[in-house]
């Protein structure tokens, strides 16, 4: 990646969210602390980590990781930590087939939060909305290390071939997680982060090209 000596300020912030008991926290948990807990308290309002990524040169990103509650009755509170999101992990449990079904829920919340962004149609896509989002599917171990029974292994697949198609529709990137053994952990960081980046840059550029035609139009 390329860098200009302005990106060493960078700090981004994610929102991370999804129902209850998908892996929100242990996810966080995993990259910031590598570590991983089978007990974990639910998360009352919302939790608030801090991570730096280093890159070549000396170069580091601050990001700030907003992993907020899934519990309905938290919901009202959303869209105030939402404010100033610069990207978002959309999180569902391979196991738990309504915590898929409940990503255009989720999404709602997130766009009437963005006073400007498009709404065109029912289904919320990514052309729609300023900031980056990726869908995570977590918990990888529970199909990989054949605890599940054959019937669970294929309603498992089902999922997520679904939850690649919603995510194609939509124009969302996908990825499969584990918190456990660690599988993709860092990687979807790293994305959302370069993601995020070339997102403020368009904006930043767009930004420039008004004030040049203003400039222009006022000499
Ligand atoms: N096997 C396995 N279990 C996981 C994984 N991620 C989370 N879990 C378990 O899932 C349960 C719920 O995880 P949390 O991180 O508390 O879920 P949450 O989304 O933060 O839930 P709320 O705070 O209530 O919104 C815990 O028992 C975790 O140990 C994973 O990748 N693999
Ligand atoms: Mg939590």
């Amino acid at each position: 990646m390329c860098f200009r000596q302005y990106d060493k300020d960078f700090i981004h912030k994610i929102t991370i969210f999804g129902n209850s008991n998908v892996g929100k926290t242990t996810l966080t948990k995993k990259f910031v602390k590598n570590e991983f807990h089978s007990i974990v308290k639910k998360t009352i309002g919302v939790d608030f980590e801090i991570k730096k990524l280093h890159y070549e040169n000396d170069v580091s990103i601050t990001l700030q990781l907003w992993d907020f509650s899934g519990e309905p009755h938290f919901e009202s509170l959303f869209p105030m930590y939402l404010s100033g999101s610069d990207g978002g992990l959309f999180l569902f449990d391979i196991t738990e087939f309504k915590s898929l079904m409940d990503l255009d829920r989720w999404l709602k919340i997130v766009y009437d939060s963005f006073p400007n962004v498009k709404k065109i149609g029912q289904e919320f896509s990514q052309k729609n909305i300023q900031i980056p989002i990726i869908m995570i599917a977590t918990k990888y171990d529970l199909y990989e290390n054949n605890d599940l029974t054959k019937v669970e292994k294929k309603n498992v697949e089902d999922t997520v071939e679904i939850a690649k198609k919603m995510a194609k529709n939509r124009g969302f990137d996908f990825y499969i997680t584990s918190s456990k053994t660690g599988k993709n952990v860092n990687k979807i960081f790293r994305e959302l982060a370069n993601k995020i980046k070339e997102y403020k840059e368009i904006i930043t550029n767009k930004e420039s090209e008004k004030k040049k035609i203003l400039t222009k139009l006022y000499e």
